[in-house]
């Protein structure tokens, strides 16, 4: 079944997404999300200028061997940019397969492992009152598994707290804005935020928090043993992760459950952190990640040390990654929970979806492939616009803070 076409539509139906479209020789298409935040068309140009004049004459039938080809053929292996690119081919090839069995994806995978798929939402307040009633919203929309995020008293502007009610969205101007950020002020009152969370919805709903590689060793450390009481799902983030090591010291000190990975682009980032029993929760994404192919690498390598999966799923991760992280999500044997940000109305104007909603659990439909397709007239109306994410300095100006 030999590749005839692949080519990138680019579109910015209110935020941008890059999605790869391969065709075969007797018409069969597939879609697979490309899509980096902030960082959109390096990802562009490295399909168009490099990856995909290659495929044209190649068996799309041949996943693997087309994915050690794009991931071995630059020399340089591994990086954000080449294996976004990489994801978008190998999600592509993944749907036209499944559509060829005429099956959906997740059968081709082994069948699903479960009857419906536990996602978490955001619950963002500006300050703990707003926090509360966002956490109130979440769960009449029927999430068990909500995210927490407040603002923080004496901090002006918080990642991923929006201001006046907005969506969060992360890339939030043409180039990069400035943030700042006080480790002091934000340790000091995030255990209240929980406290009252508890005091008001009781222990069954699943609270998790995000860090956003904000902290120091010891300062995780000491967040994760004050936030024990509250019995987190997860703390996510709570350090950068280039320094696999220092989970080490974190581990030592609480007990409450640590997740990482959304920036994770191989299985070499998280081997240490698995092997060595230092995370409880991988977030690496099927965009982000390799695609299909790497992050069933990943998952299998995780269930050995008793790791489970907990895929980002923010909304720069388009309609047609979440398509495929459904079918990944209803097949994976060690499954935590699967990130769900919705898309608004617009962005979903442009893509079409077998995947269902009900009641904070998703089933990725019964349509052959992935069940998410581009509709590329729509998609031509959007034209690209650069955004870009934040970002901090810490309160004397300095933008390191670890
Ligand atoms: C966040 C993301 O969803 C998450 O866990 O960390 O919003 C992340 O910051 C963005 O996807 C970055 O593009
Ligand atoms: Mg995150």
């Amino acid at each position: 079944m030999k590749i005839t076409d692949a080519k990138v539509i680019l579109t910015c139906p209110g935020r941008n997404f890059v999605t790869v479209k391969i065709t075969t020789e007797d018409g069969l298409y597939g879609i697979g999300d490309a899509t980096l935040n902030g960082r959109e068309k390096s990802v562009v140009s490295y399909l168009e200028d490099y990856v995909l004049p290659a495929l044209i004459g190649r068996d799309a039938q041949r996943i693997e061997d087309i994915w050690q080809f794009v991931y071995r053929g630059p020399y340089w292996r591994r990086g954000p940019v080449g294996m976004t690119a990489l994801a978008g081919v190998d999600v592509a090839l993944w749907d036209i397969k499944a559509k060829a069995a005429n099956m959906p994806l997740y059968q081709l995978l082994g069948g699903r492992s479960r009857d419906r798929i536990m996602t978490y939402t955001h619950a963002n307040g500006e300050d703990l009152e707003a926090t509360l009633a966002a956490v109130e919203k979440a769960r009449k929309q029927g999430y068990q598994a909500i995210r927490v995020q407040c603002g923080i008293p004496g901090i002006d502007k918080i990642y991923g707290v929006p201001k006046g009610g907005k969506a969060y969205e992360p890339a939030d101007a043409d180039l990069p804005s400035e943030e700042s950020w006080s480790t002091h002020k934000y340790l000091n009152f995030i255990p209240r935020v929980f406290e009252e969370i508890r005091r008001e919805f009781g222990p069954d709903l699943h609270l998790l928090h995000d860090v956003h590689h904000r902290l120091t060793p010891i300062e995780a450390a000491r967040l994760g043993k004050e936030l024990e009481p509250y019995h987190l799902f997860w703390l996510e983030d709570a350090v950068p992760a280039e320094n696999q090591d220092v989970f080490k010291l974190i581990r030592q000190h609480t007990t409450t459950p640590l997740a990482v990975g959304e920036i994770f682009n191989s299985i070499h980032d998280c081997r240490e952190l698995i092997q060595n029993q230092l995370i409880d929760y991988i977030r690496t994404s099927v965009v982000h990640a390799g695609g299909i192919t790497q992050m069933r690498r990943i998952a299998d390598f995780a269930s050995l040390w008793g790791v489970r999966t907990g895929s980002h799923g923010a909304t720069d991760l388009s309609p047609v990654c979440m398509g495929a992280a459904l079918h990944f999500d209803y097949w994976v044997p060690n499954f935590g929970v699967q990130e769900h940000m919705p898309h608004s109305e617009l962005m979903e104007s442009v893509f079409t979806r077998a995947y269902q909603f009900e009641d904070g659990f998703f089933t990725p439909g019964e349509v052959p492939g992935h069940g998410v397709d581009i509709d590329e007239a729509e998609a031509a109306k959007y034209p690209y616009k650069r955004a870009s994410l934040p970002v901090n300095r810490l309160e004397d100006g300095t933008l390191w803070h670890w």
